[in-house]
């Protein structure tokens, strides 16, 4: 069966700059939270560190070269808030502004739209010691740094993202397994609530500008769980749990329908963690939004029985992989819950989708990555199933461009098109490449073959 998307369709690939740039100490940049973190013994996989990872900060001209080979019409990646701002907010690096001027400039005459994050995870270091997310004054920072953005790039950016993925800093805070790696519950949900002030903020000075042709929107992504044994109390409560309390529900709420939702707030209430508002906050968070960006990866069917033993295995130091299985099918029914449940009737961007390989397999299992186009067949299928349903889709962008920093995963976990070799900076294109250029040139591919 030939799969055929939508004329004008966007295909991009995704990156991330405290993933991809390097050059974290070079030119004026300051620390980022991800810098000191991964300098603490034991918070990343094999030590690694995103001092260098591919170096893009010196590489930008084979990034888009990669590109070029790719066909992409489309490139997402992140604004470095720690490379604009050393500090957070005061003197404006004027290095940084350059590599993104260059980085912009390069697209622009390869005919590649740019799709820019602005926050992506990497808090100035210096912010951080202020109590980061956790302090109110950070609607400021974020829009000094915003402001310092739109000067400079505003309309040479198709498509603003104010936040990718919330959810980091949620785990950064709450659990700790992230950047600044905090474990405290109280604060990471403050924390939040703060962060979506920025990006109502954000978006309300974006609209200060009357851009032209630029856009704004926001990056969620969603894992859905469902409940392994439908019917099953534990499996439903666990199910709920994963979407409304510590999943998508704790932004796509406040952000399309207003307020948090009802299981939020019973378990804010019932835990003492209702985080600190004022007067009009929700309406400050839910903006109207020109797009929204999707990144889907898995659905969850959580059984509460399977996790436990999964639970005991892990505790007893045994080597199995967490949820392996996959289950493409889920974004059909994500796409219909964004629609149908939160109303969000704007175009929707997947803005990643990807799958990890693991670096121990070695480099020729690396290339050889006939895994990876399988799941992302799987997972095209089923969005243009969701195209088919009448859901506005406008783009896919496959996360990633090339094997790079995987944040507490280090250098283990390799997402890339492109193999990168960490020792000679080389970018290799693997099997997936090929065919996915051939996927952008034929705007569709055959779902048998
Ligand atoms: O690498 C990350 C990215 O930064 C955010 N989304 C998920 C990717 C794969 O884990």
């Amino acid at each position: 069966m030939q799969i055929r998307f939508p004329e004008n369709f966007t295909w991009g690939v995704a990156t991330a700059a405290a993933q991809i740039e390097g050059g974290a100490y070079e030119d004026g940049r300051g620390p980022s939270i991800w810098d000191v973190f991964s300098s603490i013994p034991g918070k990343i996989k094999n030590g690694g560190k995103p001092d260098v990872a591919c170096d893009s900060y010196h590489l930008a001209e084979r990034d888009v070269e990669m590109l070029k080979e790719l066909g992409v019409n489309s490139y997402r990646f992140s604004f470095s808030w720690s490379r604009i701002l050393p500090q957070g907010t005061g003197k404006v690096n004027e290095a940084g502004i350059a590599y993104y001027k260059k980085l912009l400039g390069l697209l622009k005459d390869a005919g590649i739209k740019a799709n820019a994050t602005i926050y992506h995870w990497d808090l100035p270091y210096a912010l951080q010691m202020k109590g980061g997310f956790g302090n109110r004054d950070i609607v400021n920072w974020y829009l000094e740094y915003a402001k310092v953005l739109f000067d400079n790039f505003g309309d040479d950016v198709d498509l603003w993202a104010t936040f990718n993925e919330p959810i980091a800093t949620y785990v950064g805070y709450g659990p700790g397994f992230f950047a600044p790696g905090i474990q405290d519950e109280k604060y990471a949900r403050q924390a939040l609530h703060h962060l979506l002030l920025c990006h109502g903020e954000g978006v309300k000075l974006f609209r200060s500008y009357s851009f032209k042709k630029a856009k704004i929107g926001i990056v969620v992504d969603v894992w859905k769980h469902y409940p392994g044994r439908p019917g099953n109390a534990e499996d439903e409560a666990m199910a709920l749990q994963g979407n409304e309390i510590r999943g998508f529900g704790m932004f796509l709420h406040p952000l399309f329908l207003g307020g948090y939702s009802e299981p939020l707030q019973a378990y804010f209430r019932e835990n003492g963690l209702t985080p600190v508002m004022r007067e009009g906050d929700f309406e400050t968070i839910r903006q109207p939004l020109d797009f929204y960006g999707l990144n889907f990866y898995n659905g969850l069917y959580d059984n509460a029985e399977k996790l436990r033993e999964m639970q005991k295995k892990r505790m007893e130091g045994g080597n199995y992989q967490d949820r392996p299985e996959n289950h493409p099918e889920a974004l059909r029914d994500v796409l219909h819950m964004l629609k149908e449940k939160y109303g969000v009737n704007i175009p929707i961007y997947i803005t990643e989708n990807g799958m990890p390989f693991d670096d121990a397999q070695g480099k020729a299992a690396n290339l050889d990555d006939q895994a990876r186009i399988d799941y992302v067949k799987g997972v095209l299928t089923w969005l243009h199933k969701g195209i088919e349903d009448g859901i506005d889709v406008r783009g896919y962008y496959l996360w990633s461009l090339m094997d790079n920093f995987e944040w507490s995963a280090g250098y283990a976990a390799r997402y890339g098109l492109y193999y990168t070799d960490y020792e000679t900076l080389e970018r290799i294109p693997k099997k997936s490449a090929s065919w996915y250029a051939q996927v952008i040139r034929e705007n569709g591919f055959d779902a048998e073959s």
